[in-house]
C-alpha cells in the first residue's frame, strides 16, 4: 500500500528530501551559522527544525539583541511579516548618520510549517559595537496555533548552555580580520524609509491605463526575494484592477501591501490585487504597495532589467520592463 501524504501545493520532491535530510539533525531553534565577525553585516539564519509536539508552526517571533542593528527581515512566501521598531540602548553610526532606533523584533505570522519539515527564517543585520567572544542571544517564540514554545533560556555567565531545555539561539561574535569598508550600504535602511522617486522608466499604454516609472531593487546575494514598483494612471471612466503579475525571472510574483502603524510594520499579500479607480493614479512604491518576486532565479543586479506581464481586469495583459536600481531603489 502506498502512503503518500499531500502537504500543500508548494511541496515537491525536493522539499521532502530536504526535510528528511535535516530531521533530527538539530532539535532546537538555532542559527545555521553560529558565528559572526565583529562589525560585519550578516544574514542571521534561524533554523526551525520541527513544530510543537507534532503541531505545525504558525508563527515565529524573534527579539533582536542590542548590538545587532539596522536589521531587515527577509519576507517569506506564505507568511505575513510584522516588524516592531524601537529605541536602541546605544547610538550606532551608519556611514556618518547617528542611528538610535531600528527593528527590535521580527514576527513571521499566519504561516504553516508542518512538524515534518524544516525551514529557515532570515534577518539581515549588522553586528556593531560588540566585543569579540560575546554571545548575542536572540529569544525566539515559536507558536503552533495555541501552543507556544519560548526559546529564551540563556545560561548564566560561564554556565553550560547544553543543559538548558529551551535555549535562545546564540550568535557568537568573533574578531574580524579587517575593519575596512564592509560594503554594507544596504544596512541602516528601514523597510519604509526609502521612498526615493523612481527615475522614469518606459511608459506603456494599454487602453485607458498608462504605466510608468517601473523599477526593481537590486537584491543581495542569498536573498531569494525582490521588490518591484511602478505607477498606473487610469485615464478612463471605468474602474480597473490589477489582478496578477508574472515574470520569466521569478517563480511567483505576489502583490503586497506594507503598512506601518504604532511602530509596527506589516506586510501582507493582496490576493484580490489592487483597484485602479477611474481617473486615479496608483503608485507602487517602497514602504507601500509593491510587487514581491518570489523564487527569483538569480538575484537582480543594478543595471539589469526585469520583464513583467501585468494582468488587468479590463485592460488585459500588459508587458512592462522594470529597471533594476540599487538596493535602496535609487
Ligand atoms: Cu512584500
Amino acid at each position: 500500500m502506498k502512503t503518500i501524504k499531500t502537504y500543500g501545493k508548494t511541496f515537491g520532491l525536493a522539499a521532502l528530501l530536504y526535510a528528511t535530510a535535516f530531521a533530527g539533525a538539530e532539535a532546537h531553534v538555532s542559527f545555521l551559522d553560529r558565528e559572526a565577525k565583529q562589525d560585519s553585516t550578516i544574514l542571521a539564519t534561524l533554523q526551525v527544525p520541527h513544530g510543537c509536539d507534532g503541531k505545525a508552526t504558525t508563527e515565529v517571533r524573534v527579539k533582536l539583541p542590542e548590538g545587532f542593528v539596522f536589521a531587515k527581515p527577509q519576507p517569506k512566501a506564505g507568511w505575513e511579516l510584522e516588524v516592531v521598531k524601537g529605541d536602541y540602548q546605544k547610538t550606532y553610526d551608519n556611514h556618518g548618520d547617528k542611528v538610535k532606533t531600528g527593528v527590535i523584533e521580527v514576527r513571521w505570522k499566519n504561516g504553516n510549517l508542518s512538524d515534518d519539515f524544516y525551514d529557515t527564517f532570515v534577518i539581515q543585520g549588522k553586528v556593531s559595537g560588540v566585543e569579540a567572544g560575546t554571545s548575542l542571544a536572540f529569544p525566539v517564540t515559536q507558536m503552533c496555533g495555541e501552543t507556544v514554545t519560548a526559546w529564551d533560556q540563556v545560561a548564566a555567565e560561564g554556565g553550560d548552555a547544553h543543559g538548558l531545555k529551551s535555549p535562545a539561539p546564540l550568535l557568537k561574535v568573533v574578531a574580524g580580520e579587517d575593519h575596512g569598508h564592509d560594503h554594507d550600504d544596504m544596512a541602516g535602511m528601514n523597510m519604509s524609509g526609502m521612498g526615493a522617486a523612481a527615475p522614469a522608466g518606459e511608459t506603456v499604454k494599454a487602453g485607458d491605463l498608462e504605466i510608468s516609472g517601473g523599477f526593481a531593487k537590486a537584491m543581495l546575494p542569498g536573498q531569494p526575494v525582490g521588490g518591484g514598483f511602478f505607477t498606473v494612471k487610469n485615464n478612463g471612466k471605468t474602474d480597473d484592477r490589477l489582478l496578477s503579475v508574472t515574470s520569466p525571472v521569478s517563480g511567483e510574483v505576489q502583490i503586497h501591501e506594507m503598512e506601518t502603524k504604532d511602530n509596527v510594520m506589516r506586510m501582507r499579500q493582496l490576493k484580490d490585487g489592487i483597484a485602479i479607480a477611474a481617473g486615479e493614479t496608483v503608485k507602487l512604491e517602497p514602504g507601500n504597495l509593491h510587487l514581491m518576486f518570489q523564487k527569483v532565479k538569480s538575484p537582480f543586479k543594478q543595471g539589469d532589467t526585469v520583464p513583467v506581464t501585468l494582468t488587468f481586469e479590463k485592460a488585459g495583459k500588459v508587458d512592462l520592463v522594470l529597471q533594476v536600481l540599487s538596493a535602496q531603489g535609487k
